[in-house]
């Protein structure tokens, strides 16, 4: 293929928390660039996800769920990383739930005018109506909102319409050479990914308000000879309460936790992994930019 014919740009996925932003990058791209969970508030920070294709590369930038609170720091961190996806953004993949708009999809949609980018508006989840005729007004109320480039119902569990997605996305890209290799998946490196695969973890099975207080440090990544993983990592709680949660009794909760995440991270990085973790009380760190930052965060003083 020419150059002159081949595409190539970069998609802010943006939307309220939970409406599967990140499910949708990781169907699209093809592989686990980003973690999921049921709870709201699971990405924490833009991460990359690059499609590359005969003829056309995407690159998907998931951000963390956009919230109006401003709150503790790393939740403004967080926003303003979604925000910030903005700025090197070609086009906005607006995601919303089927049926669901609500204030935040508001929020959300009067920031993307602002950009004055063109915008895809992604309704995910049409998997969950029933019966399926329940779609096309939904649809059509969903037009009525703003100009919308195009509007494509998917659902990123299913999968379906992706194709239709990666489609109307292709037609808004800009003629030009690909922005990365072909054989880049994302931006981030293994410390990054192995942090991520264990607070997936902690987010999926713990609960209540403890998920929000956990941070994960990778103290050592170390790669031997026969090319297995060893990682050592630490788990920040900020409250000495949320410790005892963490660990559980006799330590099984942090046994089945270090054990989910070992073997999700064998499948994800494609090697052996052995994973030792330990839980360390950090009181408020989520609200301290040096600690923040010793966690990758970008946050300022
Ligand atoms: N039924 C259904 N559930 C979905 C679909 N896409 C995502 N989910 C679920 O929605 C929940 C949230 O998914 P995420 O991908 O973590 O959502 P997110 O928008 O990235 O959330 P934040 O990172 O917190 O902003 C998870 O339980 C997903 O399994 C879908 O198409 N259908
Ligand atoms: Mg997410």
């Amino acid at each position: 293929m020419a150059i002159a014919d081949h595409r190539s740009g970069y998609v802010a996925v943006l939307g309220r928390p939970n409406v599967g932003k990140s499910t949708l990058v990781n169907a699209l791209v093809g592989h686990k660039i980003s973690i999921v969970s049921s709870k709201p508030n699971t990405t924490r920070h833009a991460i990359i996800g690059v499609l590359t294709d005969a003829g056309y590369q995407l690159v998907f930038i998931d951000t963390p769920g956009l919230e109006s609170a401003s709150g503790r720091l790393i939740n403004r961190v967080m926003n303003r990383a979604a925000v910030g996806s903005l700025e090197s953004a070609d086009v906005v993949m607006l995601v919303v739930e089927a049926g669901s708009w609500k204030e935040g999809d508001d929020r959300a949609l009067r920031l993307v005018a602002e950009a004055g980018l063109p915008c895809i508006l992604t309704v995910n989840k049409i998997d969950r109506v029933k019966p399926r005729d329940r779609l096309l007004p939904i649809l059509e109320e969903a037009a009525g909102r703003a100009e919308f480039a195009a509007i494509v119902p998917v659902s990123a569990t299913l999968p379906e319409n992706l194709g239709m997605l990666t489609t109307a996305l292709y037609d808004l890209l800009p003629a030009q050479e690909a922005l990365y290799g072909s054989e880049i998946a994302t931006d981030r490196g293994l410390r990054f990914r192995a942090a991520e695969i264990l607070r997936e973890k902690l987010m999926q099975m713990l609960h209540k308000e403890v998920p929000y207080g956990v941070g994960v440090e990778i103290e050592d990544l170390e790669e031997d000879e026969q090319g297995r993983l060893r990682i050592n990592a630490t788990i920040w709680v900020d409250r000495e309460s949320h410790k005892g949660i963490v660990v559980g009794k006799g330590g099984q909760q942090i046994k089945a936790i270090g054990q989910a995440a070992r073997l999700d991270l064998q499948e994800t990085l494609e090697r052996p992994v052995y994973l030792e973790s330990h839980v360390k009380v950090k009181r408020n760190w989520s609200d301290s930019a040096q600690s923040l930052r010793q966690l990758g965060y970008d946050a300022e003083q």
